[in-house]
Parts: structure tokens; sequence; C-alpha cells
């Protein structure tokens, strides 16, 4: 039996029903074999980020998985692929975004995949629902650093 990981997952979405369709990965990804879902962010509305484009809705999930990094990226890559994502320029719109921020204290480089996820300290989006699911990570002075950026909770 594989040892089981914590990892945070960030979701975001900013074309069709971006909220519903964030509403359901969360559901979705706790039902990939081998994740449970341990703790999910409240969700917020989020300026695009060097990025164009509607408003983004945007969280984070904290899991327990024994699938390896790769192999969660591959279950992740497929769920973007069966909300409809594509990727014709890069940052554009998306109807879903899921990127692992944190595999347990891991250092991944690979071609496919950089964990921790290298921007993730400068995105006021990843940040506020982060400290939601994991809040001994995020320090008050990481979110002072992104306070010019556009976060809004929503209910
Ligand atoms: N994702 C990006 C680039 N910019 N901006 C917001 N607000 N939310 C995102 O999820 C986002 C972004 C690249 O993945
Ligand atoms: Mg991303
Ligand atoms: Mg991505």
């Amino acid at each position: 039996m594989r040892q089981s990981v914590t990892a945070c997952v960030a979701v975001g979405a900013n074309l069709g029903d971006a909220r519903q369709t964030v509403l359901q990965s969360l559901n979705d990804i706790g039902r990939i074999a081998g994740c449970t879902v341990m703790a999910t962010s409240r969700l917020y509305r989020t300026a695009p980020w060097q990025a164009q484009g509607p408003d983004f809705v945007n969280a984070v999930v904290r899991i327990e998985t024994n699938l390896t990094a790769p192999e969660l990226l591959q279950a992740l890559q497929a769920m973007e692929l069966a909300a409809g994502r594509e990727r014709p320029y890069l940052n554009a719109p998306r109807t879903l975004d899921l990127d692992i921020l944190l595999y347990g204290d891991s250092r991944i480089d690979s071609p496919a995949l950089t964990v921790p996820h290298p921007r993730m300290m400068a995105r006021a989006f990843v940040l506020y629902p982060l400290a939601d699911v994991l809040p001994d990570f995020v320090q008050r002075e990481d979110l002072l650093r992104v306070q010019d950026q556009a976060v809004d909770r929503l209910d």
C-alpha cells in the first residue's frame, strides 16, 4: 500500500458557468480513485491576472492521495478535457484549469509538472483560497504582498 500524501489543487474557470464548473470539479476530485477531499476553500471571484477575458471563479482543495504526482496530474487533465478545455494560446480563457500547487513536501521539476507551483506565491487567486484550506502555510505578509489584486469572496 502506497503512503498517502497531502496535496493541494487550485481550481479556476472563466468560461461558461464558471461557478457551477468549479463546484462540480471540487466534487469530482473527491471521486478520483485514490483521492480523498479533506477541505475545500470558499469560492472567490477574481480579476484575470496576466490573462484576458471574464473574471474567474477560483478555489483550492486539499486532498489526501495515494496517487503519484504524475498520476494525479493525469487524472486532473482528464477532468479538464471532459470540461471542454481548449488551449488556443497561453493563459487563454478556460472552462476549467486544475493545477497541482503542492504535493507533500516534494519538489518536482519535470517537463510536465513543476511543484510547488512556480507562480503560486505571486497570485492572490491562489493564496486566498489556499489560506482557507492550509492556514499555517500562508503568512499574513504573503497576502499583503498581493493585496493589489482584486479578489472577492463568493457566497
Ligand atoms: N489562471 C491563470 C492566469 N491568470 N487569473 C485569475 N484570476 N485566476 C486564474 O485561475 C488564472 C489567472 C493561469 O492558469
Ligand atoms: Mg493555472
Ligand atoms: Mg493549468
